[in-house]
């Protein structure tokens, strides 16, 4: 099967040019700038089908480097499955993800990663990989940690907070670290001081104060400022390349920046709930409402302005990748078990599906440029995860995983409007954004097109990813 795209404008993260794009299968056969006949005169009649993409936007596929399908939380699951939650990432235009396989305390870490894959394999619409929570650093887990880099799982998350669930002390982080910085892996860290956490939350609640938006004033900036600062430095002491996942504390970046600026291998994430939601808005809403949108690291207040700072990391590159945490948990049932006591709520947002847009918006709101949206949400993400260049660009070799995005479209955003994820609302209830998602391609399949969706449950294939691409 061929499929031809003309007309359109290809962006990479590095420019925007008018070319028509040759698929061959599963694969790009090649870019064809205006009027070059070399590949032949008649393409157009040649292909087995031809998509008109005149007016709009020719881009890779997103790739959505943190995603918690099933994930175990606060005794219960995360609402989506690979199957619901690969479907809904195809909807908006994401066409890679990478998902956190858990290991517990106590647990095997291949046993971990077994039952991920186990819950993964035949159930995926996208292209799917790997990182590894170590949630119990110990000498057979630090073992383990080679062994997983062989079979393509070259990024390992650790938590600084969550004490009693998934969090290491220093010594297990450093410890962790060293490996990394053997075994050539990424470090990516949950960094917010999770035992000083712990005392403001019981402090909170033993003053009566049990609203969701507890959450966040229990997790002042100073507890993710200083959590990143002291995993940069333990990053630093052992020279393991770190990765700082959802940012949202501008006080926080601004220390990492320091460490980029001294040419240090850390990187940062954020996600798009920092960049548009906040406690005003959405968490400190009447009642238990604002359940929906407690995660962690937590939505911040407006007054301490950190949205406009986010904005310019991103621009600048202090922050790398916008991912979405995607960790979503119906209101009913799931968050209702923090009913009395916002610490119960199961933390996470879901918003697989609308990345793509909501950070096209960040392009029409003239936050970042065209290419930078490419680069941020697929290109970077592709090679910082060892998935480049089959992943993350349009270029021969490559996989055919191709977004055609109208820039003259419109997308509203609401659980009876745009919303395949397996949840009872929407975080994004409301939002509207200035583009459309009008065509996916996943490895040379049309997925979506004409608001129909055409994807393939098990279609989606395990990545084997390398080491990172993206270190100084
Ligand atoms: N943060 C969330 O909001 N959910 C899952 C885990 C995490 O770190
Ligand atoms: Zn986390
Ligand atoms: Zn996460």
């Amino acid at each position: 099967m061929t499929i031809l795209i003309k007309n359109g404008r290809v962006v990479s993260a590095t420019g925007t040019t008018a070319a028509d794009v040759l698929i061959d299968g599963e694969r790009i056969a090649a870019l064809i700038s205006p009027g070059d006949t070399s590949l032949g005169a008649n393409l157009e009649a040649e292909a087995d089908r031809v998509i008109d993409a005149s007016g709009k936007y020719v881009i890779p596929g997103g790739v959505d480097a943190h995603t918690h399908m099933e994930l175990p939380f606060g005794g219960t699951f995360a609402s989506d499955t690979f199957e619901t939650g690969t479907r809904a990432a195809a909807w908006g235009g994401t066409t890679t993800i990478l998902d956190f396989a858990v290991q517990r305390q106590g647990e095997r870490v291949q046993d971990g990663l077994a039952a991920w894959h186990a819950k993964a394999a035949g159930n995926c619409h996208i292209d799917y990989g790997f990182h590894q929570i170590i949630g119990g650093v110990d000498d057979e887990s630090l073992k383990a940690m080679d062994e997983l880099v062989d079979e393509g799982i070259t990024s390992f998350k650790l938590f600084m907070a969550y004490p009693g669930v998934f969090y290491s002390d220093d010594g297990q982080i450093l410890r962790a670290m060293q490996s990394a910085a053997r075994n050539g892996s990424m470090i990516m860290m949950h960094a917010e001081n999770g035992t000083a956490i712990d005392v403001l939350v019981a402090q909170a609640l033993a003053e009566g104060k049990t609203d969701p938006k507890y959450h966040s004033l229990t997790r002042p900036w100073e507890t993710e400022a200083e959590a990143t600062n002291r995993a940069i430095m333990l990053a630093r002491l052992t020279g393991a390349p770190l990765y700082i996942v959802h940012m949202s504390a501008k006080q926080a970046v601004s220390v990492l920046q320091s460490a980029k600026d001294d040419a240090w291998n850390v990187f940062g994430e954020t996600c798009p709930q920092y960049l548009y939601l906040s406690l005003e808005d959405q968490l400190a809403q009447p009642g238990f409402e604002g359940a929906k949108w407690v995660c962690s690291t937590p939505l911040r207040s407006k007054a301490e302005e950190h949205q406009a700072e986010l904005w310019r990391y991103l621009r600048t590159n202090d922050l790398s990748i916008v991912s979405t945490d995607h960790c979503p948990f119906c209101f009913k049932e799931q968050k209702e078990l923090g009913l009395g006591d916002f610490s119960k709520i199961p933390n996470g947002i879901g918003s697989v599906e609308h990345r793509m847009d909501l950070i096209y918006q960040g392009v029409v709101d003239r936050q970042i440029s065209l290419e930078r949206w490419v680069e941020i949400t697929s290109t970077t993400p592709a090679r910082m995860f060892g998935l480049y260049p089959q992943k993350g660009v349009i270029a021969p070799g490559s996989d055919a995983d191709i977004v055609i995005y109208n820039p003259a479209g419109r997308t509203e955003i609401g659980f009876h409007k745009t919303h395949h994820m397996n949840m009872d609302h929407s975080a994004w209830e409301g939002f509207e954004i200035d583009g459309h998602v009008d065509t996916v391609i996943a490895r040379g399949l049309v997925v979506v097109e004409d608001d129909q969706y055409h994807g393939v449950k098990g279609r989606g294939k395990y990545l084997k990813r390398g080491l990172s691409q993206y270190l100084i």
